[in-house]
């Protein structure tokens, strides 16, 4: 992309509305524009990292075996009224009548309509297990909406529903759900850890929410600072394999680490002393099992084995799939601007050119674009007429990982400069090099 052809309303002045660094950097970066309270436009940079993230998430739990597919925004209470839900939810749900009096809902989550489909079209235990999801606006009319895209009313969510005949084999199901978030948010440069929560207004009680520890992070956690030393990395992983998923849980679970609506400060004592810590941190996930609540209300039965007609056990699992933009930003910036990890980055890598103009400095900006673009990245070339102090304010605000410098003065001795924007070392070397080196990085992401 060039940037004289793109949409990038960068903003000079820091937005006062903006109290934490992600939301502020997020305005400032053009990724976003508040239409109301809580409710955003994503402008073309937002939007591309929303959908590198969204992939991530795709991949990860196709990769679990879990299908996708897509339900609708708005429902009808109905199904709400069976589950009894509709009065529970309260002031959070966003309640619409219809032309014909009927009354509708901006879905707050899915369970209802999901377990719907299932009671539709599932009646025996041959056609289990079964995990649905689908990545889908919600709408939750919070009290305080604040800092952004973080705690929004409208935002983006990955919510998937398990189906299993057994406590057993739903359980099977929650901990695949974990391997799966473990590996998606690793892919996007975070580490987040599973901490023993609350069910709220889902139900259930064996539920974990996924924290990425931040200053700024809403919730207050307790852990064990051996927890921080794990990561899932590289490792194989058979989704099919109940005891390999179950020895990941284990791993990631059995340290303390539980947020403030379940800290016990008996168990935290039997922590050593130098291990305990009390932080803070985003929410960017949760994974619940509640066995039959909704399949029992609402009739999902399945004939089993035996013959006999039973209700389903079932989970949900979230993902805040636009907060994560947030809590990406809260955990990789600097006072220049974002940092964005190779996983999510909006483009691959920046070309900046010096002498906008200059024949030569024009054509190797031109060439290496080309180059870039047949090795399948995507960089975004800086081809305005603009002084190269802010070019490189604009590529530091907007956090591309690598960016190329070129010049007359480098061209003359068949030099351009790549530069990672995470640690500021810039290295000289041929274009052709530096488009190689850029391909290599990206071909290990
Ligand atoms: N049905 C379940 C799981 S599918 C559910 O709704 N879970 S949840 O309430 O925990 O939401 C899932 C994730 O959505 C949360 O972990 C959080 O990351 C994100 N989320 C929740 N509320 C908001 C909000 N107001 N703004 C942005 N993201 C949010």
């Amino acid at each position: 992309m060039r940037l004289t052809r793109y949409f990038l309303p960068v903003l000079k002045e820091t937005p006062s509305e903006a109290q934490i660094v992600s939301h502020r950097y997020m305005l400032r970066a053009g990724m976003i524009k508040q239409a109301s309270a809580g409710i955003y436009s994503w402008l073309p940079l937002g939007y591309k990292v929303l959908r590198r993230i969204e992939q991530i998430v795709h991949d990860e739990q196709i990769r679990a075996g879990h299908i996708p597919m897509l339900m609708p925004t708005l429902q009808s209470a109905e199904l709400w009224r069976e589950s009894g839900r509709y009065d529970d939810y309260g002031q959070e749900m966003l309640r619409i009548k219809d032309r014909h009096d009927r009354d509708m809902l901006y879905g707050p989550t899915n369970e209802e309509l999901i377990t719907d489909i299932f009671r539709s079209n599932v009646s025996s235990y041959r056609d289990l297990p079964l995990t649905l999801y689908h990545i889908q606006w919600k709408f939750r009319d919070e009290i305080r909406p604040r800092f952004g895209v973080m705690r929004g009313r409208e935002f983006l969510m990955k919510d998937g529903y398990n189906f299993d005949l057994t406590k057993e084999d739903a359980l099977h199901a929650y901990n695949r759900h974990l391997v799966s978030y473990l590996r998606s948010y690793e892919r996007m440069g975070l580490q987040a850890i599973p901490m023993r929560a609350d069910g709220g207004p889902i139900g259930g009680d064996y539920t974990h929410e996924f924290l990425v520890l931040a200053e700024t992070g809403e919730s207050e956690v307790f852990y064990d600072s051996e927890i921080t030393d794990l990561t899932f990395g590289e490792r194989e992983i058979d989704y099919d394999d109940h005891a390999q998923c179950k020895a990941v849980l284990e791993e990631f679970t059995s340290r303390y680490a539980r947020t403030d609506e379940t800290h016990d400060e008996a168990i935290f004592a039997e922590v050593p002393e130098e291990r305990r810590r009390v932080a803070r941190g985003i929410e960017v996930g949760q994974i619940f099992y509640f066995g039959t609540k909704y399949s029992e209300a609402m009739g999902a039965n399945v004939q089993g084995p035996d013959g006999q007609s039973v209700p389903v056990h079932m989970g949900s699992h979230g993902i805040g799939v636009s907060r994560l933009l947030g809590a990406i930003i809260e955990a990789s910036h600097d006072d220049k601007g974002i940092i964005w990890p190779e996983g999510v980055t909006p483009f691959h890598c920046g070309i900046v050119n010096l002498k906008q103009g200059d024949a030569e400095a024009d054509a190797a900006c031109e060439s290496l674009y080309k180059a870039l673009t047949a090795k399948g990245l995507e960089p975004l070339y800086d081809d305005r007429k603009e002084r190269a102090g802010g070019k490189f304010a604009t590529m530091d605000l907007i956090g591309l990982p690598w960016r190329i410098t070129v010049g007359p003065r480098g061209l003359k001795n068949g030099v351009v400069e790549l530069t990672s924007r995470r640690t500021g070392e810039s290295e000289e070397m041929s274009p052709e090099a530096a488009a190689a080196r850029v391909a290599e990085i990206y071909a290990g992401v």
